[in-house]
């Protein structure tokens, strides 16, 4: 299976971020894509697409805000990595805003996402990694990887969150909508509900997204994720939440996803994009499910049973030094 990873996407690489009323380390890190390179045995620099691709999901006052926000910071007197701390929470007025925190709170909906002078570069090169990929599959290819990172499912149209800046799933869907693929199905298997995909495709008939989760009630993103959303307007019926508890296992886990792959195929796509998390391991230090390096081989066989033309896109995991097995047990799998 041919692999994608532009080094630029190594250079995010905040210090800390604001969890549970303190600083931490950040979780998202750089020898994440390490690992995973080392135990795939490398793969190819992605071909620069440009940013077209990303404003067909992303609006381009967001996009400018993730280049600007650094200096913007740095010229209120700040130092470190730009963080939010108020949120617009009644409504978002189209107000013209011009402070750094305003504009923080605007485009992010959490405090533990930083923006670092070199995340825009790092985030347009993991979305070109994930345009590869799907370029990949749209010529004829079964299966491809992008490797992913920074993330990108909890990133919205015109916001951030999670670690995610820009939501490599969408513009990967997107693309092959583009491309002329009439219907694409999105596969989030993640630990964490994929919100900025919901988000995204929430009112679009064209693109079906299935989500197997740990439950909002228990769980990040907390605010979406729950299995009465199904979608509104045009997408109604093509949004699908599968809330699990923690400590979920492969039978579990299993399941739910064979009951989204139902769903998947009732809607017969012609692409499908996989958002896939290996924070669902059973050692995954801030997930609590209990999946095993080899259940990822089976499920991933179970999904390319269905022989849908597939990119898959990595999303978390921060088990560093199980992450490699475990991405390479999932692309066994195929
Ligand atoms: C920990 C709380 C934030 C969790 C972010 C989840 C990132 C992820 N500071 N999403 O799939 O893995
Ligand atoms: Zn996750």
């Amino acid at each position: 299976m041919r692999a994608f990873f532009h080094p630029d996407q190594l250079r995010h690489a905040p210090a800390l971020e604001l969890h549970n009323g303190g600083f931490t380390a950040y979780a998202e890190v750089p020898a994440r894509a390490d690992m995973i390179l080392t135990a795939i045995g490398g793969a190819e620099v992605p071909a620069d697409r440009g940013e077209a691709p990303i404003l067909r999901v992303h609006d381009a006052d967001y996009c400018r805000f993730l280049r600007e926000a650094p200096a913007l910071w740095q010229a209120a007197g700040r130092a470190g990595e730009a963080i939010p701390y108020a949120f617009p929470i009644v409504g978002r007025r189209p107000l013209r805003l011009d402070r750094i925190d305003a504009l923080l709170g605007r485009h992010g909906f959490d405090a533990t996402t930083p923006i670092t002078a070199e995340t825009w570069d790092a985030a347009y090169a993991s979305a070109q990694t994930a345009l590869a990929a799907t370029q990949t599959v749209l010529d004829g290819e079964r299966v491809a990887f992008a490797l992913c990172r920074p993330p990108g499912h909890h990133a919205g149209a015109d916001y951030c969150g999670g670690y995610c800046h820009l939501n490599v799933a969408a513009i990967a869907a997107q693309a092959a909508r583009d491309a002329g693929r009439a219907r694409v199905a999105i596969l989030d298997i993640d630990y964490h509900h994929g919100n900025g995909t919901q988000d995204i495709f929430y009112d679009r008939a064209d693109v079906f997204y299935a989500s197997v989760h740990a439950d909002p009630a228990s769980d990040y993103p907390f605010y979406w994720g729950h299995a009465d959303e199904r979608g509104e307007g045009d997408g109604a019926g093509t949004t699908l939440n599968l809330p699990l508890p923690q400590g979920t296992d492969l039978a579990t886990f299993r399941a739910a996803q064979a009951t989204a792959l139902d769903a998947i195929t009732a809607f017969a796509p012609d692409f499908l994009v996989v958002s896939f998390g290996a924070d669902t391991w059973e050692g995954d230090p801030i997930s609590r499910f209990r999946l095993t390096t080899p259940d990822y081989a089976l499920l991933a066989a179970d999904i390319a049973a269905h022989g849908w033309p597939t990119a898959i896109v990595m999303e978390g995991g921060y088990a560093v030094d199980a992450l490699g097995a475990n991405v390479a047990s999932f692309r066994s799998g195929f």
